[in-house]
């Protein structure tokens, strides 16, 4: 298949992994039942969805992975202060979101960062515009002002072909795609869609809330009849931000980004500094409060997924007895 990474006979691809049973694809795309070799079990990075490994067949039809070949992405999330990683030699990540009770920007603000450091494209898919179509303008408007050249496109499933052509524009044999998003906003809805058939279950949403029922509880790669390979993976509940991800914070805020480099001194906190180019977007009109406080926020998660608890708290404290400081002196 065009985006394994050779055409060795050995070479295989995790597409399932539940503890320490696996499965496999091979490029003649057979799939198999796999487990780690004794030396991997205590290796330090442990072969994931996406990842590429080598090994051999035993039993017949039974994969033994004995080595994990180099990954080109690595899509993480910081879960209680731990990195948990999502999955390997992701290409493109579909940010997936129901206009209606889903939405919210500053979650994909969050989603963007960590697609940015994973050296993933990301995509923004705002789904079920069938059910509040009159919410669908404002709704891109607000995604435009946050989405700096990501593409977005809408989807509903009640017009499949649509949502299928729509995906499909970003889906190349060589592309390994995921979808992350809430439960219940239809990430197995269109894998099915795109599959062709029901490969995933759906099921609806509460009554009450709008809600996902998580069902979709393992994450799984499948590939499409156009060679794509595609991830569907259960509802997150809440995304954190990973480790080593300033930079990419400061990718998901360009706007921002450039806005700093013109403020008078180049330490500058955009609060209340003399000639702070940030603050006079907000005064004018050009950058919205909750874009800066959306971009501190994440700047500290990150700061802080660095850190242990003690370091945590301290930090915290530190920042409560700075902000008391600002307050006396006006
Ligand atoms: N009206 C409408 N309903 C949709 C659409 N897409 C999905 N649904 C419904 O929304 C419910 C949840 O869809 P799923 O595809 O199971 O959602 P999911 O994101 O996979 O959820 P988890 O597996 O729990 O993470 C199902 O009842 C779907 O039929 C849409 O475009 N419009
Ligand atoms: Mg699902
Ligand atoms: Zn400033």
């Amino acid at each position: 298949m065009l985006n394994f990474p050779n055409d060795s006979l050995n070479t295989a691809q995790i597409i399932f992994q539940s503890h320490d049973q696996y499965q496999v694809i091979f490029a003649d795309r057979s799939v198999h039942q796999a487990t780690l070799a004794g030396r991997m079990q205590l290796a330090d990075t442990l072969p994931l969805i996406g990842d590429f490994v080598s090994g051999q067949v035993y039993d017949q039809d039974k994969f033994l992975i004995t080595t994990l070949l180099p990954r080109q992405t690595l899509l993480t999330r910081a879960s209680n202060q731990q990195d948990q990683a999502i999955a390997a030699n992701v290409t493109t990540v579909f940010i997936t979101m129901s206009l209606n009770a889903d939405f919210s920007t500053s979650r994909v603000e969050r989603y963007l960062t960590l697609v940015w450091d994973s050296g993933a494209t990301p995509v923004i898919v705002l789904t079920k515009t069938d059910l509040e179509p009159e919410l669908l303008v404002q709704r891109q408007l607000e995604l435009e002002a946050i989405a700096f050249g990501v593409p977005i496109i809408t989807t509903t499933s009640t017009t499949p072909l649509v949502a299928r052509e729509q995906l499909n524009a970003y889906l190349q044999p060589t592309t390994t795609a995921v979808f992350v998003g809430s439960s219940g906003v239809g990430k197995s809805t269109l894998l099915n869609i795109l599959a062709a058939q029901q490969l995933q279950s759906t099921k609806a949403v509460r009554g009450g809330d709008d809600k996902g029922r998580h069902t979709t509880t393992a994450r799984q790669l499948f590939y499409l009849p156009n060679g794509a390979a595609l991830i569907d993976s259960p509802g997150i509940r809440g995304v954190g931000v990973a480790s080593s991800t300033t930079t990419a914070t400061a990718q998901s805020f360009p706007d921002i980004t450039s806005l700093a480099q013109q403020c008078r001194f180049n330490d500058c906190q955009h609060e209340q500094e003399p000639g702070c180019a940030v603050q006079a977007a907000i005064a004018n009109g050009e950058l919205s409060a909750q874009r800066l406080a959306d971009y501190r926020r994440l700047l500290r998660e990150t700061e802080y997924s660095t850190m242990n608890s003690r370091q945590i708290t301290a930090a915290k404290i530190k920042r409560m007895v700075g902000n008391k400081k600002n307050l006396r002196r006006r």
